[in-house]
């Protein structure tokens, strides 16, 4: 075989490697579903942990949960999130990671939360996102957000969704206020009343 198809082949075989190694230290074993693990309210939201899954299979069962991935609409909500969700767990006493809702899977370098709410509170850590999980030299786009392990603090990193994180998800368990249930059922008695009368 011809020396340059030698080193071609070594080099598709490295990045082979390197992928598999890569993967395998972050504990990537694929989960066909996401199933809870534990859950907490926090300003009249219900949340739930999911166990390790990918962004995707997460956002499946948040939505599926009557929700999203977690929308962190601000700091306090970022301390509830990590405080309560990102524990120290397992062998090396790692923080938890955490997917949350946002990512720029749709349009490279525009972050949306799986909600559709407005992205404005943020908590990117240093040099994030940016787009590149160096394997073999070469980038693998990064396009999935999660809380990071690298302290209570909680900055956020972009991740190719080749790795599984603890899913956060959201639901939103508003329920009309009292008053707007008066006035909703004054104004159905009072189409009632006028249907009758129409009658
Ligand atoms: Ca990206
Ligand atoms: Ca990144």
């Amino acid at each position: 075989m011809a020396t340059w198809k030698v080193r071609r082949l070594m080099r598709v075989i490295v990045r082979t490697l390197a992928v598999c190694v890569s993967m395998c230290l972050l504990g990537t074993a694929r989960n066909a579903a996401a199933s809870i693990i534990d859950a907490a309210t926090f300003g009249g939201h219900q949340y739930y942990l999911l166990d390790l899954s990918s962004w995707g299979d997460a956002e499946a069962e948040a939505v599926t949960l009557g929700g999203h991935l977690a929308t962190i609409d601000d700091a306090s909500e970022q301390a509830f999130v990590t405080e309560r969700f990102g524990v120290a767990t397992g062998l090396f006493a790692l923080h938890q990671t955490l997917w949350i809702g946002l990512s720029d899977h749709l349009d490279e370098g525009v972050f949306r939360w799986a909600s559709g709410a407005p992205l404005g509170y943020t908590n990117w850590g240093a040099g994030e996102p940016n787009d590149c999980h160096l394997v073999a030299r070469e980038c693998i786009s990064e396009d999935f957000v999660h809380i990071g392990w690298w302290g209570p603090e909680g900055p956020w990193n972009d991740l190719a969704d080749v790795f599984d994180n603890y899913g956060v998800v959201e639901v939103d368990n508003a329920v009309p206020e009292p008053t707007t249930l008066a006035m909703l059922s004054l104004g159905l008695a009072a189409f009632a009343r006028r249907a009758r009368r129409d009658d």
